[in-house]
């Protein structure tokens, strides 16, 4: 990492500290904490201080002082990424700088269809705002109460319901961005058409922080769903999963909004570990979809849809058996089981959950963290190869590690599967997760072979910058490292996150 002298240090940050004032700083050990440790117990790190601007004029002017210094920032939002992105380096070498306080709604133009929020704002009152004005704001994921929009375009997040309204990326119509050297980029445009050039908020959406400091968004809304209706339906085989999915959107029109893969042992693992959270279905199945349909229209006969196309898969013999949702509140329940899937696998629910998990890390037992050790790969293929990569990399995996508990699930109508292994039974959770690398390679390869991607949603952050190099192509790489050199010479912006340029720069 840039070095930078102990004296140097003190004085930026004291020059810190005083454009922000006392509100939007803290070194206090206790506050901190929930800055440093991801929700998983993989990756903590330190820092000196984490810094909350409460203007996008404060987050120029601390960039600024940075540049000067030569100061290493790592943006931060709701810290619920999944690939260590937001998190220190362990090396205390870098300022935390939280987007929490600057969680402003700026402008709200239902005619236009549009939402002007701050980077801070918390992704469920987005949608919440864009309730009150009869308008949707899609963007839909499971650390929806806590994850921030600025992280969600910095990420370019998916979630459930990319399948109609596609991901962050799709969403943003404009960004205002503090680059690395402190200037401000005002692209704060509603426009659905805007040709004047290159489109150069795509660079800072799903740039994971490397290429500047996301400040403000303008989102696109949405006419709001009048009518909605979910099913939980029970497959045989992975197969049929993809044929039912290729006949509901055909059968559906355009209104298919979510088709989740949740296969058997990720209902026990959520029945078994989230509270008051029954098996909507009696018989067990190998595998199940939470499918939803919806429409903006009210003539009612969307559930009538819904009943004729199972009634005719279940005819066909690939559905074998459903529940469709008699009330909102039981749609709701079924969506815990989906929602609840990270947890279940490991995911600590709050900050003083993950500490807990750090602390135990290495003595946990299959009890204290859930189903143990949970090895990660967020991919994705074509859509048509999706039950065939399934099936190959489950048993691929299995040869590896026998007893390994393949928990492939998620949004499986866009390709995007995440295939989760948890640890055998009663193993050692530290030993399996030594063996990380050596799953990725075996799940990896199998997505090449495939066309696929090895982070379809969660980014590269700092767990796959190695992967990155081994899959993506040299040009395709020189090019990453020509964007990030040209707009953050010094690399202060994440560096050692994504991409990285040069020995020096190598935490
Ligand atoms: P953080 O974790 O704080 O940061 C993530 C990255 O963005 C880091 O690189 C950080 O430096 C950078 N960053 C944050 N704010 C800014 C900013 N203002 N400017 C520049 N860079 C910034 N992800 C999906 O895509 N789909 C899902 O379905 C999904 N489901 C999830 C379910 C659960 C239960 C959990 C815990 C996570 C899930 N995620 C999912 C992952 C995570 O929620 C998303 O990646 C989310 O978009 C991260 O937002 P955040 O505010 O927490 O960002
Ligand atoms: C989801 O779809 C998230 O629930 C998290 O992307 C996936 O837990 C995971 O690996
Ligand atoms: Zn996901």
């Amino acid at each position: 990492m840039t070095a930078i002298s102990v004296a140097e240090r003190g004085s930026v940050l004291e020059k810190i500290k005083a454009v922000v004032g006392p509100k939007g700083w803290t070194t206090d050990p206790h506050d901190i904490e929930p800055h440093l440790t991801e929700p998983r117990g993989l990756y903590r790190g330190a820092t000196p201080i984490v810094v909350s601007p409460a203007s996008t004029e404060e987050v120029a002017a601390v960039v600024r002082l940075c540049a000067a210094a030569r100061q290493p920032i790592v943006p931060q939002g709701g810290n619920t990424g999944l690939v260590g992105a937001q998190v220190p380096w362990e090396d205390g070498g870098s300022i935390v700088l939280s987007l929490a306080r600057m969680n402003r709604i700026r402008a709200i133009d239902p005619l236009n269809y549009t939402i002007t929020v701050e980077a801070g704002i918390i992704l469920a009152d987005v949608q919440k705002a864009a309730e009150v004005v009869d308008r949707l704001f899609p963007l839909s994921l499971g650390a929806e109460g806590s994850c921030r929009i600025g992280g969600n375009l910095s990420t370019n997040a998916g979630g459930v319901a990319v399948l109609r309204y596609g991901n962050a990326r799709d969403l943003a119509l404009g960004l205002e961005v503090v680059l690395p050297d402190g200037q401000v980029w005002n692209g704060l445009r509603g426009l659905r058409k805007d040709n004047t050039g290159y489109d150069l908020k795509q660079l800072f959406i799903g740039g994971e922080g490397t290429l500047g400091i996301i400040t403000a968004a303008v989102l696109k809304l949405f006419p709001r769903p009048r009518e909605v209706e979910t099913a939980f339906i029970a497959l045989a085989k992975v197969e049929d999963v993809m044929e039912v999915f290729a006949r509901a959107r055909a059968a559906s029109g355009d209104q298919l909004t979510a088709f989740e893969l949740i296969p058997r042992i990720g209902v026990e693992m959520t029945t078994r570990h989230l509270h008051a959270l029954t098996d909507p279905i009696a018989e067990k199945h190998p595998w199940y979809v939470l499918l939803e349909v919806s429409s903006s229209q009210t003539s009612g006969g969307l559930r009538t849809m819904l009943e004729n196309f199972l009634a005719a898969q279940m005819e066909a013999g690939l559905v074998v058996d459903g529940v469709i949702a008699a009330s909102a509140a039981q749609a709701a329940e079924l969506w815990r089981i989906r929602d609840g899937m990270t947890e279940a696998q490991g995911y600590a629910a709050s900050a003083a959950q993950a500490a807990e998990l750090w602390r135990i890390r290495d003595g946990m037992t299959e009890a204290q963290g859930y189903e143990g050790g949970s090895i990660k790969h967020d991919v994705a293929v074509p859509v048509s190869r999706v039950a065939d990569f399934i099936i190959e990399a489950c048993e691929a995996v299995a040869r590896a590690i026998p007893g390994i508990r393949p928990v492939p699930f998620g949004h499986v109508g866009d390709g995007n599967i995440h295939f989760n292994l948890s640890q055998p039974v009663g193993a050692d959770r530290a030993t399996y997760l030594a063996r990380w690398e050596e799953m990725n390679r075996i799940v990896h390869d199998i997505v090449a072979a495939r066309n696929g991607s090895i982070s379809a949603e969660h980014g590269i952050g700092r767990m796959k910058v190695e992967e990155l190099t081994h899959y993506k192509a040299k040009v395709e790489l020189d090019l990453m490292r020509k964007i990030k050199t040209a707009l953050d010479p010094n690399d202060i912006m994440n560096p050692g996150k994504v991409i990285t340029i040069g020995p020096a720069t190598s935490p």
